[in-house]
């Protein structure tokens, strides 16, 4: 039997994955867009008092400036009306503008929004607004889902918004500046307890130094990278697309691994470990496993990357 994508995708059946992230999602999805809003507010408040989210960088934002601007200069009801458009999905122009960004950017417009909703620049959440019976679950469901699977929710329910008219997953946005990689001599060098596959070791050592040419050339050409709770993206050139726009300046702390061969020359390794973001920084690190399988030549045939149900994942190495 030779691998396709479809089976790669299914090896280390055991890995138990954080699966009340799609359960959140979709509950939160099925709210009305003051609900919706509401809700993230309050999770962002309670979250913030725990963990403090960086301020995106200058030249990353340049590009949402003159939305913000706009929205700064509107009537209280109008801001309102904007971010109920937002979370609706509506078919406006500045909702077609905000879907062309890309996640960081997105997330870093509602950053400011936030801050200046806190300042009462932009029309604040209503002081004693109650949430409907259900939204309030759905908070407490993410109170109830720990740190790296909040953050997760979060930024998934904000990168839906806005209307995008293209199919979702197409990574042709607005292209944020790319860091370019980190000069050789200030290069960081992981160890993975278990694993000395040059081909693993290299691909986190690359993506540490946000070099994705370097990280996309240790793939197949038609590899897979499949991200948590998402389709695989298939082939170097769009995996390299995907790199440029949601890994910049991830910090991957693999701490264990396993590793045996399978049919027709293949390998399979799986690595636990902690991933942190730029948002957060090591205030939050995800407990992730990464699940790779290796051509005979060790080049990456399919990556999956998982967000683990667990800590206690962390330890689950088992192949079956
Ligand atoms: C203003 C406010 C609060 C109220 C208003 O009513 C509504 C909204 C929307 C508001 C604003 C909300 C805000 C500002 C939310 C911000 C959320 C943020 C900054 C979330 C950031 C999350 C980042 C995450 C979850 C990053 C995860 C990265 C991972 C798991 C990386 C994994 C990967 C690895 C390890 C690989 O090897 C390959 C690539 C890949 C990326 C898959």
């Amino acid at each position: 039997m030779s691998f396709t994508i479809q089976s790669a995708q299914s090896i280390f059946p055991g890995t138990l994955v954080a699966n009340v992230v799609p359960t959140v999602i979709e509950s939160f999805s099925q709210l009305n867009a003051e609900d919706q809003l509401a809700l993230l507010w309050f999770a962002y408040t309670e979250m913030g008092r725990s963990i403090t989210v960086a301020a995106p960088g200058a030249a990353n934002m340049i590009l949402a400036q003159g939305l913000l601007e706009q929205i700064k200069q509107m009537p209280f009801e109008a801001q309102t009306q904007v971010m109920y458009d937002l979370a609706n999905r509506a078919d406006t122009p500045l909702c077609r503008s905000y879907a062309s960004f890309t996640v960081n950017i997105k997330l870093g417009f509602w950053y400011q929004l936030g801050e200046w909703m806190a300042q009462g620049i932009v029309a604040p959440i209503p002081e004693g607004y109650k949430l409907s019976p259900k939204a309030a679950d759905v908070l407490q469901a993410i109170r109830n889902a720990d740190s790296g699977q909040q953050i997760t929710i979060l930024r998934n329910t904000v990168i839906s918004m806005g209307f995008d008219p293209n199919a979702p997953g197409s990574y042709k946005k607005v292209s944020e500046p790319v860091a370019p990689p980190t000069a050789p001599a200030f290069r960081t060098k992981v160890t993975i307890e278990g694993i000395n596959n040059p081909t693993v070791l290299g691909y986190i050592n690359n993506m540490n130094a946000n070099d994705f040419d370097a990280a996309v050339a240790l793939f197949r050409s038609e590899g897979a990278l499949q991200p948590p709770f998402e389709r695989p993206i298939v082939g170097q050139e769009a995996i390299r697309a995907y790199m440029r726009e949601e890994c910049q300046g991830l910090k991957m702390i693999p701490e264990r691994g396993v590793s045996e061969p399978v049919e027709d020359g293949y390998t399979q390794i799986k690595v636990t470990g902690k991933v942190q973001t730029p948002w957060f920084g090591a205030s939050v690190g995800m407990n992730i496993a990464w699940r790779f399988l290796l051509d005979p030549q060790d080049k990456i045939f399919f990556v999956g990357i998982d967000l683990l149900a667990s800590p206690k994942e962390l330890l689950n190495l088992v192949r079956k």
